[in-house]
């Protein structure tokens, strides 16, 4: 288990000046003695973003100057966030082994057990199923077992000033952790939390369902009523929040995920069933036309399909037709597998559940 140091939310910000001004000197020090420069006040760049985002937000400069000068460069993280070699084959029922397994769905059993009241009351409230709710913070955190034990300072101040130039969009990426840095600020400030304090991914994910510091901005909730929001040690909190973030991003109350597909072989236009991705786009006739039949009640599926395929490395890839519910989960991951991963999950915890 992570140990996570989350200050009382109302800590005032004059109390976290007066420490980081002890923490400055004994910095000095250690400078003296260590030779290189790892601490983020130590590059121009990174405080004129200081002064730039404390003018834009109307923060205290000193104090955005501090928490971001305090920040430290986290050596391995600029590699992690590279995309895998050319040529690694991507293979789903490696990639579904590995989150699909008894230890997270005993877990996953346990935390619906503890938690089925609330639930409840956010699949009736959002219309999003237990299982999703459940399947997300499984794949995301193993319950809160792993929410990341970097500061998330320290993260995203990495990824925000030494972004690796090889990333084949390292200057969108180094954008977006801008903009979450200045959001995390913005959300210290807020809420008094001391911003050297959280921890989170190497990437400056949040909580049992990782949430960005933007997600936790614009979707986050107070779900069990204590007044704060805490999606480190409420798991009620993180139920609400990820329901919240789900209507956000389109999910419809009711309509299945994916449905099986089957192919006639003779008609089949795979690639231009492929072409539009993940994104639905196709209706169950406009599918079965190009050669791949819904099967089930999705053959009457009312809104868009997309073909979704699954690689298997050297096997045969898998194929669902997925609705535009599946495309709302990979909104919280971009990716097919991901969405896969959190669905199936989710119904394997269901389906321990119903054994008597
Ligand atoms: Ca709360």
């Amino acid at each position: 288990m992570t140990s996570l140091i989350v200050k009382t939310i109302f800590l005032i910000a004059t109390s976290a000046l007066s420490v980081s001004a002890t923490a400055k000197n004994d910095h000095k020090k250690h400078v003296a003695k260590a030779a290189p420069a790892q601490h983020y006040a130590q590059r121009a760049e990174a405080m004129r973003f200081a002064d730039d985002l404390a003018e834009r937000r109307g923060l205290d400069r000193e104090w955005v100057r501090q928490a971001i000068g305090q920040a430290r460069l986290l050596r391995e993280v600029p590699r992690l966030v590279l995309p895998p070699a050319r040529g690694t084959a991507k293979n789903w029922a490696a990639y579904r082994a590995r989150f699909i397994e008894p230890v997270r769905i005993r877990a996953g059993l346990r935390f619906w057990q503890d938690n089925a009241d609330t639930l409840t009351r956010a699949e009736k409230e959002y219309g999003v199923p237990a299982e999703i709710i459940v399947g997300i913070i499984g794949v995301e955190t193993i319950y809160g077992q792993h929410m990341g034990g970097y500061r998330v300072i320290d993260a995203l101040a990495t990824l925000s000033f030494d972004f690796p130039d090889a990333h084949p969009r390292a200057a969108e990426r180094r954008a977006f952790f801008q903009r979450e840095l200045e959001q995390f600020l913005t959300l210290m400030d807020r809420t008094g939390i001391d911003p050297h304090d959280p921890r989170g991914s190497y990437a400056g994910a949040m909580g049992m369902g990782q949430f960005m510091p933007s997600s936790w901005t614009r979707w986050a909730v107070d779900f069990d009523g204590d007044g704060r929001i805490d999606l480190w040690r409420s798991a009620q909190d993180a139920i609400g929040s990820v329901a919240n973030y789900f209507v956000g991003h389109g999910w419809t109350a009711g309509m299945p995920t994916h449905y099986a597909v089957r192919f006639d072989t003779a008609g089949l236009q795979l690639d231009e069933l492929l072409a539009p991705d993940i994104l639905p786009t196709f209706s169950a006739a406009g599918m079965a036309a190009k050669g791949a039949q819904v099967q089930g009640e999705g053959a009457h599926h009312a809104g868009p399909l997309a073909l979704v395929e699954l690689q298997n490395g050297a096997d045969a890839p898998s194929y669902v037709a997925g609705t535009e519910n599946f495309y709302a989960v990979t909104r919280y991951n971009w990716s097919s597998y991901y969405a896969m991963a959190v669905i199936e999950l989710g119904r394997a915890v269901a389906a321990q559940r119903a054994v008597p």
